[in-house]
């Protein structure tokens, strides 16, 4: 790995991809956790304002608040530690790591950016970890735009209308997402079986804590630890 270089990659597009970064064994590991855990038909967590207004089904589960388990084994992971390190910076700091499931027939996520972008200094990384293959049968790809970690502000409009420049990505058991909390991203419906992403946040050594409280929706501000639409966005 030439982690200076996909560094420069990540600066430039806001996101990177890497196949094959974890071991199929691992994932396999983590993949047969998160299945345990959810089950057949999990229930919602979020509250109906929420699920309604950020056209957004996920239900997220903090695997570490439930004591050591092999969720662990990334944190210490020697590759996506050096790869952060490269992209952040000495002194960037874990978050937290959250699973975002999403049912089978659900609507994945609208459009967002995971954290005000006012201050390009104070962001969120996203290390995601795809355990099983996300294709075009299962829906729930993940797409983004590029560079858009630059241009500010996601435009009011439509939660989940189509920006000209958007790529949709595919990752597979094994692959790896670094995604800057400013670049603008969602992810597909979901129309063949559930599907899920392994979060590790990180936070940038500027970011404050509680970065990604309030996200950021093309029609909303929504704060989580208050269950509450902070700032209606709408065209004039
Ligand atoms: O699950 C994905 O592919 C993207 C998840 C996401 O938007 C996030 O973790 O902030
Ligand atoms: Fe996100």
């Amino acid at each position: 790995m030439n982690a200076a270089q996909l560094a420069r990659q990540f600066w430039a597009d806001g996101f990177l991809l890497i196949e094959d970064f974890f071991e199929p064994a691992l994932m396999d590991q983590l993949d047969r956790l998160i299945l345990d855990h959810f089950g057949d038909d999990p229930a919602f967590g979020h509250e109906r304002e929420f699920l309604e207004r950020a056209k957004t089904e996920v239900i997220p589960w903090f695997p570490q608040r439930q004591g050591p388990s092999t969720f662990d084994t990334l944190d210490d992971h020697a590759g996506l530690r050096e790869l952060s390190t490269a992209i952040l910076g000495e002194g960037w700091r874990n978050d937290y790591c959250m699973v975002m499931f999403s049912k089978q027939g659900t609507g994945g996520q609208a459009w967002h950016q995971d954290c005000s972008p006012e201050s390009p200094e104070q962001f969120n990384l996203n290390r995601l970890v795809y355990s099983s293959d996300i294709t075009d049968a299962i829906g729930g790809q993940t797409v983004v735009v590029p560079g858009s970690h630059r241009r500010g502000l996601l435009p009011v409009g439509d939660p989940l209308g189509e920006f000209d420049t958007q790529r949709v990505l595919r990752p597979r058991r094994g692959t790896l997402i670094m995604l800057h909390g400013h670049t603008w991203h969602r992810v597909l419906p979901i129309t063949g079986r559930y599907r899920f992403s392994t979060n590790y946040r990180a936070a940038s050594p500027a970011a404050p804590d509680q970065l990604t409280d309030v996200c950021v929706y093309r029609n909303m501000r929504y704060r989580f630890s208050t269950a509450s639409i902070v700032e209606e966005r709408q065209t004039a």
